[in-house]
């Protein structure tokens, strides 16, 4: 059961007017699905908090989007198939490579007076494997991309998919690694029009509310039966692993994989109710383009085997 929280949530922000396409989009993905085939729902980037009704300023949670989309991809190699609900034009699996700007990614050859712009020649292997996974992926169902921006649109989403998923019991597997707000403005309590400055106004001062915890609902009710797999994003390194605990034995989940901002692309902890498991990549693995996801995954892969 959903506790009030979560009920007033869902009726002060409405449904997107998207959620229905999105429901049907999961479903014939989850048909699509050989009965054998686990499925794992990774959410990637930052959900988006407006101020205003009409939309002019927002408050937005920090992530690049690499965790999700590497981790998706890694996923996808190890034969699940991968529902990616991630930030709107932020990164996506295969095709994150190719994200950065057009100065990274292409050159200006010339031959005699004429010059063309080519991909770059250290990126042209990256560039096959990236279209061939792709492919690959489309040939056998094994990505669904779904763009969100809100928090409103993120939780929403969130729900219908684990409730799609609940056919398939334990197949399921829920990686959380979007970083999603912990406060917001309820509608009823937004500016209907943009926040306006003006004479007399030295300072703004806005009232934002806790979002419900979802997670605990995620865990209780929207997917019982599946592995839930939470991050903990923290700055301070002397709170991270008890808040990481905390988290478990609020909600009851199987794993908490926590993470420094600083760090995150080098080293993150394994945290269940009785122990800690730090991985650390060296300098020359980071320079050899080791990626941390390839580890974080392969683990997170074991245990769902294992559950
Ligand atoms: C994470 O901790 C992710 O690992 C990062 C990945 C967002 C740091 P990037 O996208 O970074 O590669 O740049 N995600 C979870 C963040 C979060 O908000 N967690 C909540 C919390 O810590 C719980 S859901 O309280």
């Amino acid at each position: 059961m959903e506790g009030e929280d979560a009920m007033r949530f869902f009726i002060e922000n409405p449904a997107p007017s998207t959620l229905v396409d999105v429901e049907n989009k999961v479903n014939k993905f989850i048909d699509l699905q050989p009965k054998d085939r686990n499925i794992v729902l990774v959410t990637s980037g930052g959900t988006l908090v407006p101020l205003e009704k009409n939309m002019v300023r927002y408050i937005d949670n920090f992530s690049a989007g690499n965790r999700g989309a590497a981790s998706a991809e890694y996923f996808c190699k190890s034969g699940y198939a991968v529902i990616f609900l991630y930030r709107n034009y932020g990164m996506k699996p295969f095709v994150r490579h190719f994200e950065g700007p057009w100065t990274g990614i292409f050159t200006k050859k010339s031959v005699g007076s004429s010059s063309s712009w080519e991909i770059k020649d250290s990126l042209r292997n990256v560039l096959n494997n990236s279209l061939e996974n792709l492919e690959l992926m489309n040939e056998r169902n094994q990505l669904l991309c779904l763009p969100y921006t809100t928090l409103t649109e993120y939780v929403w989403y969130l729900r219908t998919v684990a409730e799609c998923l609940k056919c398939i019991r334990s197949r399921a597997l829920f990686y959380l690694a979007a970083a999603v707000s912990d406060f917001h403005i309820p509608s009823q309590d937004m500016s209907e029009h943009k926040i306006q400055s003006g004479a007399g106004k030295d300072k703004l001062e806005l009232t934002m509310r806790p979002v419900p915890k979802f997670l605990r609902y995620l865990v209780d009710s929207w997917a019982p039966e599946a592995l839930i797999i939470s991050f903990k994003l923290e700055t301070d390194e002397n709170i991270l692993i008890d808040k990481a605990r905390t988290a478990l034995h609020r909600y009851n989940h199987q794993l908490v994989i926590a993470n420094l901002l600083s760090t995150r692309r080098r080293s993150v902890a394994f945290v269940t109710l009785d122990s800690v498991a730090w991985l650390h990549l060296s300098d020359e693995d980071l320079r050899n383009g080791v990626e941390i996801e390839d580890y974080i995954v392969s683990r997170c892969v074991q245990l769902h085997k294992a559950a």
